[in-house]
């Protein structure tokens, strides 16, 4: 396992400090490893970034360049302690550059963020102190002017895109799978039209983009051993984006009973302690700035990164699995039917959760 990975370390100066290079985290895309120094300290993340979904590496890498280099200047201007464990630091290889391009693959390597942890689940007073921290991620990064920062995958949470690949899947029915999934298939389209709210709004002019981390699963958030917030990372996507999906998919994620692929579709279901605590947490930072409108959609936002995940988890079982790694058979279908169950409870929680929004 070392080995192999040795001459990549290098390239980033880091010549025969690794005693152990081991697999590390949950990710669905990108390739994490975790080296351990000599002295049994965990010291860098080395990650394979997966470069046929991040298409261009560069416009990645700069993006991530310019969003670190930021927060480390508001953190600094406010005299904050601590900072090289409250913003991710990428270690820059030979060439000056923020990855290193080996003929095949593309490497980055950061700084392990000492004594921090990241969860699955989640207590009420972690989800609050979640959701402050995202709140101010979008705050710190909202004096990025416009155009700075790129797309890193054009229409990544454009609901009618989604629709589009979708039913290009159906159509396709490449692996064969159709059949067996009808029933779902129909739940899809049922309500296809009333998640695409979105996208009509902002043609309307009435909902615009900000920049958003547009990965807030709850394990892309770092904790000190006190319950602290540390850090927000996995800065991939940050981009332009709707705030409702940086709302939506921490409910997503933190606030599911069950996991993001029970087995046990009977596990899942909105945690409504998770929820209140996260949405407290978030209006206190990020009330400021948001417009009623937006403010009144978070409920909407929850279900609609659930449906989008829904759809993403079928689009791809439909495929064969050629985007999410799947760690068994069936994978994206066990992913697609808890997703979709956690779906029906936040349907039947929309009033409840409406009602405690107002009443913030
Ligand atoms: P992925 O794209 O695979 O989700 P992440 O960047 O989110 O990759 O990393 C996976 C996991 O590794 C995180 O959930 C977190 O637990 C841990 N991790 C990542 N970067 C750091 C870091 N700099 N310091 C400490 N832990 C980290
Ligand atoms: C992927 O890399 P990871 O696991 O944090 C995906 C997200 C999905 C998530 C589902 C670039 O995130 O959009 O919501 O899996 N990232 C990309 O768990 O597609
Ligand atoms: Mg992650």
């Amino acid at each position: 396992m070392k080995s192999e990975y040795l001459h990549i370390l290098n390239r980033f100066g880091l010549d025969n400090q690794a005693k152990e290079i081991v697999p590390f985290g949950n990710g669905h895309i990108n390739d994490t490893l975790k080296v351990v120094g000599s002295d049994g300290e965990s010291r860098y993340i080395l990650q394979r970034i997966n470069h046929l979904i991040f298409t261009q590496v560069d416009i990645l890498q700069n993006n991530i360049r310019v969003v670190t280099a930021h927060i480390r200047r508001k953190l600094e201007e406010r005299g904050e302690p601590d900072v090289d464990r409250k913003v991710l630091t990428f270690l820059a290889a030979e060439d000056g550059k923020n990855y290193y391009y080996d003929g095949e693959n593309y490497w980055r390597v950061c700084l392990m963020i000492p004594r921090s942890r990241s969860f699955e689940r989640i207590t009420p007073e972690l989800s609050y102190q979640a959701g402050k921290a995202f709140g101010e991620f979008q705050q710190m990064l909202s004096d990025i002017p416009e155009g700075v920062l790129q797309e890193t995958i054009p229409d990544f949470h454009n609901m009618e895109f989604r629709l589009r690949q979708f039913r290009e899947a159906v159509a396709l029915n490449a692996a064969g799978r159709l059949s067996g999934v009808q029933d779902l298939v129909t739940e899809v389209e049922n309500r296809a039209e009333s998640m695409c709210i979105q996208e009509r709004l902002r043609r309307e002019g009435k909902l615009r983009k900000r920049i958003n981390h547009c990965d807030t699963k709850v394990n892309n958030i770092l904790f000190d051993e006190e319950g602290r917030v540390l850090c927000v990372i996995d800065l991939d996507t940050v981009m332009p984006g709707f705030v409702l999906s940086d709302f939506g998919d921490f409910i997503r994620t933190g606030a599911n009973t069950g996991s993001e692929d029970d087995e046990d579709p009977d596990r899942v279901r909105v945690d409504m302690d998770i929820f209140r605590a996260y949405a407290k947490g978030y209006l206190a930072s990020a009330r400021s700035f948001l417009t009623p409108l937006e403010v009144s959609l978070l409920p909407y936002g929850a279900r609609l990164l659930t449906y989008m995940q829904t759809v993403r988890f079928l689009t791809d079982y439909l495929n064969g699995d050629t985007y999410y790694k799947i760690h068994k058979p069936n994978h994206n279908l066990i992913r697609t039917k808890a997703q979709f169950r956690l779906l029906l409870s936040l349907e039947a929680a929309r009033e409840e959760m409406e009602g405690f929004i107002r009443s913030l």
